[in-house]
């Protein structure tokens, strides 16, 4: 081979490497999954990716094709989906921007023998094995309302500032805290609005900005995104506005310590990301490799996690949101 020859075939290499994110060296017999995201540039995906790559190195002859579009939509997805399918992944595992618009999709990656699941935001019952939930959707909600009623000593105006409408996971745990603020004890939070940032910093930090001019009585805002609630915390800064707006929500200690310590933020919450991803990528494989099947009722070894229980709905849960707030932030600032 000549010198140009060689640098081309090194330059190639490289480009390819930063697409797939191949843990092993292809082989005939290495699977492929391809870990479909709402949306790229999101910390908590990222956080997701390096879970799943441990599994994948772990597990040994996986490869974790990371993809998504930078803006979170269903038609990106299907579009992400239909080249998936054209490369012939072994399985898919998508967090979805819409349950049912990816039904046709998801149906034709099953035909061609693709084993799909979904974690985090679901897609329908009838084109998944299972739906991998971060913790449980009631206790995901209840947290929100229990951090806000305590900062705010139960009494004043929240607001809800979400990711997209569309979005599964986000829209199961509005309807629980709407739920749980009819409990007696939240009589006096009076939720005003909903609004979406689509978890795009920019409208997110836009929407929040006209949320406290709306309200001027807001004393607080929840964002059930890791997005929502950075650029909330941001606003609320910029605006002068900390200790009289306070930010809550699910969000990365990594990027929330500068706004807890500030004041902005008092407590929030979140689950391990990085065990998330780990979780998904490993069920993956385990279904892809048969030795788990994934119906419900039926258990899947995740590795250092353990094992998952699939329940009657084809959805498993794992751990409790766990609550940061200025006395353990920056500890877990370091993991994600
Ligand atoms: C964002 C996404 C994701 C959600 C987290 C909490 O990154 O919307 O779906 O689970 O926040």
């Amino acid at each position: 081979m000549t010198t140009t020859k060689l640098l081309k075939c090194a330059l190639l290499a490289a480009i390819q490497a930063t697409v797939l994110l191949a843990v092993t060296p292809a082989r005939a017999e290495t699977r492929r999954v391809g870990l479909v995201v709402k949306n790229l540039g999101n910390g908590f995906f990222d956080a997701a990716r390096d879970g799943g790559l441990e599994a994948a190195k772990e597990l040994g002859g996986i490869e974790v094709i990371y993809t998504g579009q930078t803006t979170p939509t269903a038609e990106g997805q299907i579009e992400i989906i239909s080249n998936l399918i054209a490369q012939k992944v072994d399985a898919i595992v998508i967090s979805a921007n819409d349950p049912d618009a990816l039904i046709p999709i998801c149906k034709r990656a099953m035909s061609r023998g693709i084993t799909v699941i979904s974690f985090v935001s679901v897609v329908a019952k009838a084109v998944r094995v299972f739906h991998i939930n971060p913790s449980n959707p009631d206790l995901i909600g209840e947290k929100q309302i229990e951090m806000v009623a305590k900062t705010l000593n139960g009494t004043g105006e929240i607001a809800i500032l979400s990711a997209t409408a569309q979005a599964t996971n986000q829209n199961t745990w509005i309807k629980v805290m709407k739920k749980v603020l009819e409990k007696p004890e939240y009589k006096n939070l009076k939720l005003v609005d909903v609004v979406y940032g689509d978890d795009q910093s920019d409208k997110s930090y836009r929407e929040a900005i006209g949320l406290m001019r709306k309200h001027p009585n807001l004393k607080a805002i929840i964002a059930p995104t890791t997005v929502g609630i950075t650029a909330s915390a941001k606003a609320v800064t910029d605006q002068k506005m900390v200790g009289k707006v306070f930010v809550t929500g699910l969000g990365l200690p990594s990027e929330m310590a500068g706004h807890v310590h500030s004041g902005a933020v008092d407590t929030f919450a979140i689950w391990n990301p990085i065990d998330l991803g780990y979780t998904a990528v490993y069920a993956a494989s385990q279904l892809v490799a048969k030795k788990a099947t994934g119906k419900p009722g039926s258990t899947v070894p995740i590795g250092r996690m353990g094992t998952m229980t699939i329940d009657a709905n084809a959805e498993a849960a794992m751990a409790k949101p766990f609550v940061f707030d200025k006395s353990n932030v920056d500890k877990f600032a370091k993991m994600f």
